[in-house]
């Protein structure tokens, strides 16, 4: 016997709640989102003759494992809640629960406490048991309960070594693919798929050796690549410029550094949504 909240009584309890008090509801809808069959047309027919916030503009970061993609995303966080106080921030890990990334998780959780205390970010892991699809088949019911929330910007980090997380960049407004030095393999490593997806190629770590030269093999590769238009499946944000090359920049996500340029490429809302 399930005492389970349902999806509109859930809806509900969000659109009635305020502060962080709306954390929990939401990510109630997040969990019934990823666990419950159907549970997106169930959202959107609870949501109908609702007002409804925009959506927000969804940046996705992918890249290998160890690359410091959650590193850089609470870096990216924290600047932009210092840049743009009025921003609400939805944070959401795929969590490939991998023998890649072994106890990253509780890493992440740590790193990441910082920010759970903020009022004006949401933070979510979404785990897939090795069940990638199935995280893909629930974003876009993940988004519209980040859009619930009154996310202006929702950080999608994705470790990027398969078909299913490189689809999963395509739900996104805008990829960041993150590569570092020192995981071997580099430019290689983007054919399998990544190098079409990406709206920008970022290299964190650049406060190591190896970070210079292989910015300037991602440069080539980036300038040399054919430039395939992005699959979308939902519209541009107003505004967005795509550039016919994308920009590759280097960062460090540990020592801040780069971080303002990186934001300067982000095509953010001029006014918050709510
Ligand atoms: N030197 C240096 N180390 C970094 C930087 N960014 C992240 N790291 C380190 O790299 C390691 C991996 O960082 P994470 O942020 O967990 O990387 P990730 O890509 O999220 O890893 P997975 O989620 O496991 O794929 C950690 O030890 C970080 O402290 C950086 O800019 N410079
Ligand atoms: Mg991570």
């Amino acid at each position: 016997m399930s005492m389970q909240p349902t999806i509109p009584e859930l809806v509900a309890k969000l659109a009635a709640s305020e502060g962080t008090a709306r954390l929990r509801p939401a990510g109630r809808l997040i969990t019934a989102m990823v666990e419950r069959p159907n549970a997106a047309a169930t959202l959107v027919e609870a949501l109908n003759g609702r007002d409804l916030p925009r959506p927000p503009l969804v940046i996705g970061f992918t890249g290998a494992p160890g690359a410091g993609k959650s590193t850089l995303v609470d870096a990216v966080t924290a600047r932009l809640l210092e840049r743009r106080p009025d921003l609400r921030i939805a944070i959401l890990a795929v969590d490939p629960t991998s023998p890649f990334t072994g106890g990253a998780v509780l890493g992440d959780r740590v790193r990441m406490m910082r920010l759970a205390l903020e009022e004006r970010v949401f933070i979510r892991s979404l785990a897939t048991r090795g069940q990638l699809g199935g995280v893909c088949e629930a974003l876009p019911g993940v988004l519209a309960v980040a859009t619930l929330w009154g996310a202006d910007v929702a950080l999608v980090e994705t470790v990027g070594v398969g078909q299913s997380e490189i689809d999963i960049a395509r739900h996104a407004d805008m990829s960041c693919i993150v590569m570092a030095p020192g995981l071997g393999d580099g430019v290689q490593w983007l054919k399998a798929g990544l190098m079409e997806v990406g709206d920008a190629f970022l290299v964190n770590k650049c406060d190591r050796d190896g970070a210079t030269t292989l910015h300037s093999q991602l440069l080539s590769a980036v300038e040399s690549r054919q430039h395939a238009p992005r699959r979308r499946l939902r519209p541009a944000p107003v505004g967005m410029v795509l550039p016919q090359v994308p920009p590759v920049l280097s960062v460090s996500a540990e020592l801040g550094q780069g971080l303002d340029d990186l934001l300067d490429i982000l095509p953010l809302p001029a006014a918050a949504h709510h």
